[in-house]
């Protein structure tokens, strides 16, 4: 019976440990927040939050408004490669960057944090967009 006890203490114990260091590598996370990206290039999925067509050597539309965690879809419908990069004045600002797009090539950015993000061709820096996160 004792040694039945002291199993349970200890398998109690475990598990507390568990949730313990669970808990708190996810407050390290939060510590981290400043520095963790506020966006990820993800998989695309069925139905993203918003498409634009890179068209013409242009983002259609160039504004995009979304919901905060929403994953944009760009696809380049030319047969010249683009970017998607954000910045403006076509200077990087080192949040997202899509690399050279060739023609069908798609790229799909999740907007983790509220906020506008400019964009632009890396190749065309006259070819600019803005996603608003809501
Ligand atoms: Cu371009």
């Amino acid at each position: 019976m004792k040694g039945i006890s002291a199993f349970v203490l200890f398998a109690a114990f475990v598990f507390n440990a568990a949730a313990l260091s669970s808990c708190g590598s996810s407050s390290t996370n939060t510590g981290g927040a400043s520095s963790s990206p506020a966006v990820q290039i993800v998989a695309c999925p069925t139905a993203p939050a918003a498409t634009v067509a890179i068209t013409n050597s242009s983002f259609q539309p160039t504004g995009t408004a979304i919901a905060v965690n929403g994953i944009v879809k760009w696809t380049n419908n030319d047969s010249i490669a683009h970017t998607v990069t954000s910045g403006s004045q076509g200077t990087p600002d080192g949040t997202f960057d899509s690399g050279n797009l060739s023609q069908n090539a798609t790229v799909c950015i999740q907007f983790l944090e509220i906020g506008s993000y400019s964009y632009f061709c890396k190749i065309h820096p006259f070819m600019t967009g803005v996603v608003a996160v809501q």
